[in-house]
């Protein structure tokens, strides 16, 4: 067997079944197996930065790892941050590239980034968490478990690169998969939980959960409401983890921090909160409202992470180390007098949230879900959105003004359900993670929502999607701007303005030039129908349907927490 068929295989053997891929010279003994190897489809996309996201939106809907191809040096450069967007969100992408051959680096060779040339490894070093080069067919097989392993471990993307001459030499290596247990530890630090958090638990009543996308999964998403019904304690999620307890139940907070929900806001931060447990969470910017110290509870901060060192950075916390699923699970199954007490305290809680709910919408602005001006208001659009989508929809999000409106406006409801970069937010990953998605996820529906902006980054993926049959709705929120920028340049000069100024473009034109669908809507009337039959369409026709929504720039972001916590930082240091 080659080594490029020999590493194709392995990563099916890891239960992948999808790569993504932008072809070249170097990598061209790629082709052949990625053609005939049982169980595995390719996915060409338009630039090597598409194929990662793409890679990286599998590896979120899937739960599994994402894989993207490209050349050494130009190709795997364009990758850079789709990578450093993983690695911000802990997802797994494999980043596979071919390199020159190795009789040839180092003397000024085209496109030579080899250790002697641009050195492919030094350049994507930060953003990855391991990073090697094969220099000889026997080193192939353990750097790729080594590879594989860090990343699967550690939850980061990681690269490897194989010159093309290495990548056809014969090598006899069969490749045993790795045993989940390695990456997936079911242990539990359940002295910490016995000694330093259920006494406080079962002695206190105000108990709040933050949680985050390291509740990873169906089964972890299963544990989080089991624990939370049994106990009637009340979940916020972090953004990147929206929807992992569904947003429609009776528990359910919304989304904690940036473009957070009213109901999250003010639970977490009033200042009678006894308990703070924080799962699979990370205590980023935007994850906590500025470090606003009224998040810290009055007792005691629990924070559950697999990954130590993001444990006590900003306040001291009780550290468990550990599978947030696995920690929920043991949390459920307690069978002692502080769980009984935690169980005897739930009715009382179920109540204080309900009154919450009663008293006051999720939204802060509730009406503008049914606003029905000219240009469209932007809730307007989110809220039809979901009333159009199915209920089992994965909405990828891109970065400007509409993630605001997304997060604050979007239900979602079940784990891995939106997908967005949340904490780099680099413009025109949305596509990507939508493609990437659906690929993991046939049996779902899939939406993007994504800035003018954005599309004109990455949005020629669209192609992509319709070469692979792609049932993806794409909604361009249209505001003829780069939106976010646009509110601040407002208050610099009318010349500054201008400089986010990209009115002009017929996006449904655009689609249609493609081979895709492509709609029009200016009038907020229109938007049920026309989404409701763009999810049929793209359903029925196996390809993506792209809306372009005409939408009004100046409407203020539903962020005014967000707004006063940053002042209030900016007051204080
Ligand atoms: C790769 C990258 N470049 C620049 C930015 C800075 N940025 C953040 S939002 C934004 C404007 C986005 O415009 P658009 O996609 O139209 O969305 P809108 O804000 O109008 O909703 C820009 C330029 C970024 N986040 N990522």
């Amino acid at each position: 067997m080659i080594v490029s068929d020999f590493v194709l295989r392995a990563v099916v053997a890891e239960g992948v079944d999808t790569v993504f891929m932008v072809p070249g010279g170097v990598d061209d003994p790629f082709m052949g197996p990625m053609t005939w190897i049982p169980g595995l489809r390719t996915v060409v996309a338009a630039h090597e930065g598409g194929a990662a996201y793409m890679a990286d939106g599998y590896a979120r809907a899937s739960g599994r790892f994402g894989v993207a191809v490209g050349i050494g040096g130009p190709g795997l450069f364009n990758m850079v941050t789709a990578l450093a967007s993983a690695r911000d969100d802990h997802i797994r992408v494999l980043a596979l590239s071919g390199e020159i051959p190795t009789d040839v680096e180092g003397r000024e060779s085209f496109q030579d980034a080899s250790g002697a040339g641009l050195d492919d490894n030094d350049v994507v070093r930060p953003v990855v968490g391991r990073t090697l080069s094969c220099e000889r067919p026997e080193t192939v097989a353990p750097h790729l478990h080594d590879v594989i392993t860090h990343m699967l471990v550690r939850n980061e993307p990681a690269h490897l690169s194989i010159p093309v001459d290495v990548q056809q030499q014969a090598v006899p290596d069969t490749w045993e998969p790795l045993p989940p247990t390695l990456y997936r530890p079911t242990s539990v630090d359940a002295e910490t939980l016995a000694a330093d958090v259920w006494p406080t638990l079962g002695a206190n009543d105000r108990v709040v959960v933050l949680a985050g996308a390291g509740v990873r999964g169906e089964d972890g998403a299963a544990a989080l409401v089991a624990f939370a019904e049994r106990f009637g304690v009340p979940v916020a999620t972090t953004l990147a983890a929206k929807g992992v307890m569904p947003e429609d139940h009776p528990l359910s907070l919304g989304v904690f921090g940036y473009a957070g929900s009213r109901w999250a806001t003010e639970a977490l931060l009033d200042d009678e909160v006894d308990v703070l447990l924080v799962v699979g969470a990370d205590l980023t910017q935007r994850n906590t409202m500025y470090w606003d110290e009224r998040l810290r509870p009055r007792h005691l901060l629990v924070h559950v992470h697999d990954d130590a060192t993001l444990i006590g950075r900003i306040w001291p916390s009780v550290p468990v180390v550990g599978d947030a699923a696995a920690t929920l699970r043991s949390l459920l199954a307690a069978d002692h007098d502080h769980a009984r007490a935690l169980e005897a305290a739930a009715p009382a809680r179920r109540a204080r949230v309900e009154a919450a709910k009663a008293a006051a919408d999720r939204c802060y602005e509730p009406e503008h879900r049914h606003a029905d001006g000219i240009p469209i208001h932007p809730a307007r659009l989110v809220a039809d959105l979901r009333a159009a989508a199915p209920r089992d929809t994965i909405l990828s999000v891109d970065s400007g003004a509409h993630r605001a409106w997304a997060g604050h406006y979007w239900e979602s409801y079940g784990p891995n359900a939106y997908l967005t970069g949340a904490n780099l937010g680099p413009m025109g990953a949305a596509l990507g993670l939508s493609i990437g998605a659906a690929m993991a996820r046939p049996d779902a529906s899939h939406a993007c929502l994504i800035g003018d902006g954005c599309m004109l980054m990455h949005g020629m993926e669209l192609h992509t999607a319709v070469r692979h049959e792609v049932p993806v709705v794409v909604v361009v929120v249209n505001n003829g701007a780069y939106g976010n920028i646009w509110f601040r340049a407002r208050d610099i000069s009318p010349a500054a303005e201008s400089l986010t100024a990209i009115d002009g473009i017929d996006w449904a034109g655009f689609a249609r030039s493609l081979g895709a669908e492509g709609r029009t809507v200016d009038d907020p009337a229109d938007l049920r129908p026309v989404l409701s039959s763009a999810f049929a369409t793209a359903d029925r026709a196996r390809r993506p349907v792209l809306v372009d929504v005409r939408v009004d720039k100046a409407a203020a972001k539903p962020i005014e927490p967000w707004t006063t916590a940053a002042h209030a930082w900016e007051d204080h240091h």
